[in-house]
C-alpha cells in the first residue's frame, strides 16, 4: 500500500469510528431553550392569597428544563416589555462567564448565550439581577435536569417528581426584611402546603405512586436564605445523589441537608400502601408550608409523576 492509499484508509477508518454510536449512550444534541421573564400576581397559599411574583413564563417555579449530559444548550432569555425590572438567568449547570453570559436584560430586550453540559445532575437556575435575593424571593427560579448520557448508571425510576423549596416573604418590597429573614412561609413549588391536605384542608393535590415503585424526587433549595433538612416521614431515602450526579450516591439516609443554591436527587420506595410526608424537618419550615404528602396505593393515577406531570402545578 502506497502512502496515499494508507492515508485514505486511515481517514476512512477514523470517520467510520466517528459515526459509531455506543448502545445506551445518548448522542449529544443542540437544544434551544426560550424563556420569557414575566411579572405577574400568583397564589402563595391554597386559599388563593396572591403576591406580585417575578417569574420565568409566569410560573413559580419556572418551567422544568431538561437536557442530557453533553448537549449544547442555547438559552434565549426575553424580558417582557411590560415588566418594570431587569432580569437575568444563572444556571448552575453552565460553565460560562458570569459577566457576559449571566448579565441583566432590560424590559423589551433579549439575551442569548450557549454552553455545553459537562456534569449530569439536578441543577438550580435563578435570576441573578440586583438585588438577587429579592428576585429569588419573588419567585425567579427553577430546575434544570441534566440527565446522564448513560441512562444505565442508576436504576430507572417508575415516577419522577420535582420539588423546589423556597421562602415566601411577608413584604418582598422591603429588601431589608428579606435580609433579616422575615418570611411567612417555607414552601414547595411556590405554595404553602401545596400537596398536603392533612395540614391544610384547602389543599387539593398530593403526589402519588404505587407501593414498590421507585419514586425519584429532583430537589432544589432555591432559598434565598434557609437550609433544608429533607426527610420522608414514615420512609427512608433509598438512595440520595448529591447534586443529582449518579456518581455521588449514598444509601439508606433518613434526612439530608441541602443548602440554598444546591440540589440533590432522592429515590423513595414504599414497601406498603399508605402515606409518606416529605418535609423540611426544620420545624418552622415544615409547619409554615414545607410538607408534601406522597400517597402510595395500587390505583395511583398512571399519568402522575410522568411526562408533564413531574412538576405538579
Ligand atoms: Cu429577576
Amino acid at each position: 500500500m502506497n502512502a496515499f492509499k494508507m492515508k485514505r484508509a486511515l481517514l476512512m477508518a477514523a470517520s467510520a469510528l466517528a459515526m459509531m454510536t455506543i448502545p445506551g449512550i445518548a448522542a449529544a444534541k443542540d437544544i434551544t431553550l426560550r424563556l420569557t421573564a414575566k411579572e405577574v400576581a400568583l397564589p402563595i397559599d391554597n386559599k388563593g392569597t396572591t403576591q406580585v411574583s417575578w417569574t420565568y413564563e409566569g410560573q413559580v417555579p419556572g418551567p422544568v428544563l431538561r437536557v442530557t449530559e453533553g448537549d449544547r444548550v442555547t438559552i434565549v432569555l426575553t424580558n417582557d416589555k411590560a415588566n418594570k425590572n431587569s432580569h437575568s438567568i444563572d444556571l448552575h449547570a453552565a460553565r460560562v462567564d458570569v459577566i457576559s453570559d449571566f448579565e441583566s436584560v432590560k424590559p423589551g430586550e433579549t439575551k442569548t448565550f450557549s454552553f455545553v453540559t459537562t456534569f449530569p445532575g439536578a441543577f438550580y437556575y435563578h435570576c441573578g439581577s440586583d438585588p438577587m435575593y429579592q428576585h429569588i424571593a419573588r419567585g425567579m427560579f427553577g430546575i434544570i435536569l441534566v440527565d446522564p448520557k448513560d441512562a444505565d448508571t442508576r436504576p430507572k425510576p417508575d415516577r419522577e417528581y420535582v420539588l423546589i423549596q423556597s421562602e415566601v416573604y411577608n413584604n418582598p418590597d422591603d429588601t431589608h426584611s428579606i435580609m433579616k429573614n422575615d418570611w411567612k412561609h417555607v414552601v414547595f413549588n411556590g405554595v404553602a402546603f401545596k400537596y398536603d391536605p392533612v395540614h391544610d384542608p384547602a389543599a387539593t393535590k398530593t403526589l402519588v405512586a404505587k407501593p414498590g415503585e421507585r419514586v425519584r424526587v429532583y430537589f432544589v433549595n432555591a432559598g434565598p436564605n434557609e437550609i433544608s433538612s429533607f426527610h420522608p416521614i414514615a420512609g427512608i431515602w433509598d438512595s440520595v445523589y448529591l447534586s443529582g450526579n449518579p456518581k455521588n450516591k449514598m444509601v439508606g439516609l433518613q434526612s439530608f441537608l441541602v443548602g440554598p443554591g444546591d440540589g440533590a436527587t432522592f429515590d423513595l420506595i414504599s414497601p406498603k400502601a399508605g402515606a409518606n410526608v416529605i418535609v423540611d424537618h426544620i420545624m418552622p419550615h415544615a409547619h409554615s408550608g414545607a410538607m408534601a404528602v406522597v400517597m402510595f396505593s395500587d390505583d395511583a393515577d398512571p399519568k402522575m409523576g410522568r411526562g408533564d406531570n413531574i412538576l405538579v402545578r
